[in-house]
């Protein structure tokens, strides 16, 4: 049996963050998959046995059981001693970077995205025009940092680039967001993140929860 076991599924981009670690860490793992678009999170059983919290992922490790993918993060480089903070400085910025992905970042981008092209049924124009702009606003913040540094805290990959970089490798199709032409430097990030040993895409690491009906 893998040493870690990861609830997750491949169009969850929350997911992606710690699949992501888990494969670029080269740690023993397997994904059970969380039947997302069918309402699992919201079953109270699954809510019980899995994560009050009602999301995923969650991980499983020697005994463990963690939710939060900034936690499992953590948690994961805290173990393996990659991907991790050198010093105090570089972790509190980590977990500044952790906090504006989940709150303004990742959110708003997933919730859209969802909205978007995942949901099976269309969208309000207004609630959609409403994300895009704090979508917009919080790309420009990224936008802007990397314009003069390769990754987000201390010029080497970590914690905080997979963190933010969970919704940006998938099909423009599914985000409406063509990053390549609007945002040159978190494409160029995104290469960068790519382009690290072990590195693959959403689709390739986890599997797809069945689609919504
Ligand atoms: N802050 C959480 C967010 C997790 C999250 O929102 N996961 C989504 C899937 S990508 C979920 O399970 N949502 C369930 C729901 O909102 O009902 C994290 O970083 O792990």
């Amino acid at each position: 049996m893998p040493d870690y076991r990861l609830y997750c599924f491949a169009q969850s981009g929350n997911s992606y963050k710690v699949a992501l670690m888990l494969a670029l860490c080269g740690l023993d793992w397997e994904p059970a998959t969380v039947d997302f678009f069918h309402g699992a999170t919201r079953d109270p059983e699954w809510r019980a046995e899995v994560n009050a919290m009602g999301e995923a992922p969650v991980l499983d490790h020697a005994g463990k059981r963690l939710a939060q993918s900034g936690v499992i993060l953590t948690y994961l480089s805290r173990r393996t001693g990659q991907f991790g903070p050198e010093n105090e400085d570089e972790e509190l910025e980590i977990l500044r970077w952790f906090l504006f992905d989940n709150h303004k970042f990742t959110s708003y981008f997933a919730t859209h995205r969802f909205m978007f092209s995942l949901a099976g049924k269309p969208a309000d124009p207004a609630v959609l025009g409403f994300l895009r702009s704090r979508i917009d606003g919080a790309l420009a913040i990224v936008e802007k940092h990397l314009a003069d540094r390769p990754f987000i805290v201390g010029g080497r990959p970590t914690i905080a680039d997979f963190s933010l970089a969970g919704y940006m490798f998938y099909p423009i199709a599914e985000t409406g967001y063509d990053l390549a032409a609007s945002h040159p430097n978190i494409h160029a990030w995104r290469e960068r993140i790519a382009a690290l040993p072990g590195w693959k895409p959403p689709y390739d690491l986890m599997p797809a929860a069945p689609p919504a009906t």
